[in-house]
């Protein structure tokens, strides 16, 4: 016990004096991209989303990657911008093993602008989906699950519709699903299922969870932004739970005002109380200005919520974005812990823009900078931060992600993300490929050995 420790604690110490906080990469592993594109396929924009589903002992099963823009034909009939997601898995090799899309696709609906998965449960917003009889964007969530998730050895993914999982809006322009969570069970065990309508009552926005079971569901109600706020709540959302009556709920007002600072922003962290959705604190920006769009972004991990604010200001260098950390606070409640700007920034980093953390290991989180410059302008990149309690002081390090001499262009790298164990999968959606441009890529990483050290 006590040689582990102090094994641990050597490598940490390496980490913080050898790499340094802000040194450290993150080499780059591999490409995963799309497979059916056909020539001439402009602007599908793979990566916009994207998720992971993580089984109990940490492994990848399958990436489920948004191409929100992607054309779908059915029925003999081309959907321009119907919308679709890849599922790729490692299971004998990386490849794409199915292709999601609406049961009915609709031209511009978007079906994978928003994915989450969880055991094998997976959500997907359509948020432009027009709702028969003219609603224009009214939106629209469609739920599959992976049948032979738990079938002995590494089955591949089999997806099929979750019919008690649809989900539609009727009311025009709200943008349902703009954002999806997922949290709780398999769908046998219960599920839990969050959508964010940010712009239902004339953009003050909602959230909503549904409790599944089986072919079951119990609604469990609606949290809806204050009237006349034009707060946007629900552009983001982040859900945990453990437990088939309790969860954590995490949602985003990046739109909000504080005071005479229009479009600051906060977030708010939602419990059941009776079964019903329950505001349980609200968390807001230090000092929050003008156009910090707090709450763009949000993700919790065991004791920590992590708000991101692509709008922050850091100090003496503009608006590059943040992520903002706070901590429970005793039994119930959440309070500012520390701000972490990136390192070597600009303004329009937009960092903080998405958001991944480690679920398993408190204070590991990937932060996604998609309008970082770099070689090429708006290239973008992905840090990983990580606390470490280091003899009483909290540090945050930060690790960037290193294309090295990869080609790249203006790819946004960092759009989308998931922090996966000691692996990052960032989408890049607007990668030229040799299709055609912006059709988008995951870009995966990994750190070097002394680092994956540092985690255990
Ligand atoms: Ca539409
Ligand atoms: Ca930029
Ligand atoms: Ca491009």
């Amino acid at each position: 016990m006590s040689v582990s420790l102090r094994c641990r604690l050597s490598s940490i110490a390496v980490a913080l004096t050898i790499a340094g906080p802000l040194a450290a990469a993150w080499p780059y592993q591999r490409s995963l991209s799309p497979v059916d594109v056909a020539t001439g396929t402009n602007g599908l924009g793979f990566g916009k989303a994207v998720a992971a589903d993580i089984r109990a002992d940490g492994r990848i099963r399958a990436l489920y990657v948004g191409a929100p823009n992607a054309k779908v034909t059915a029925a003999g009939a081309d959907h321009p911008g119907a919308g679709k997601v890849y599922v790729l898995t490692p299971i004998g090799g990386w490849h794409v093993v199915a292709t999601l899309t609406a049961p009915n696709p609709q031209d511009g609906a978007h079906f994978g602008a928003a994915v989450a998965v969880h055991e094998g449960v997976v959500a997907i917003g359509a948020p432009d989906y027009d709702y028969p009889g003219g609603h224009v964007d009214s939106g629209a969530m469609h739920v599959f699950q992976d049948m032979t998730r738990d079938a002995p050895g590494d089955a591949l993914p089999v997806l099929q519709s979750y019919a008690p999982g649809y989900r539609v809006s009727q009311q025009d322009g709200t943008h349902f699903a703009t954002s999806v969570a997922v949290g709780g069970s398999t769908l046998a065990n219960g599920a839990w299922i969050a959508s964010g309508t940010p712009d239902e009552y004339d953009g003050d926005g909602c959230v909503r969870i549904d409790y599944h079971e089986g072919s079951t569901h119990t609604y469990g109600g609606a949290a809806c932004g204050s009237g006349g706020s034009g707060g946007k709540l629900g552009a983001s959302l982040a859900l945990y739970s453990a437990s088939q009556t309790f969860y954590v709920l995490i949602a985003g007002a990046p739109a909000i005002a504080q005071g005479a600072q229009s479009l600051a922003g906060e977030a708010y962290v939602y419990v059941p109380i009776n079964g019903v959705i329950t505001k349980l604190d609200t968390l807001k920006a230090q000092n929050p200005g003008f156009l910090d769009a707090f709450g763009g972004s949000v993700a919790l991990d065991e004791t920590h919520i992590y708000v991101g604010g692509p709008g922050r200001v850091k100090s003496g260098v503009g608006r590059t974005g943040s992520v903002s950390v706070f901590v429970s606070t005793g039994i119930i409640g959440y309070g500012f812990d520390t701000e972490v700007f990136p390192g070597n920034a600009a303004a329009g980093d937009l960092c903080g823009a998405s958001l991944s953390a480690r679920r398993e290991a408190d204070g590991v989180l990937a932060m996604g900078c998609p309008g970082w410059d770099g070689l090429v302008d708006n290239e973008g990149r992905v840090l990983v931060l990580q606390e470490f309690d280091f003899m009483g002081t909290t540090v945050w390090s930060q690790d960037r992600l290193d294309m090295a001499d990869v080609p790249h262009g203006a790819d946004d790298l960092g759009r989308g993300v998931a922090l996966v164990g000691d692996h990052v999968y960032a989408g890049a959606p607007n990668h030229d490929d040799a299709v055609g441009m912006n059709n988008g890529i995951v870009r995966v990483f990994a750190p070097d050995r002394i680092f994956e050290d540092g985690f255990d």
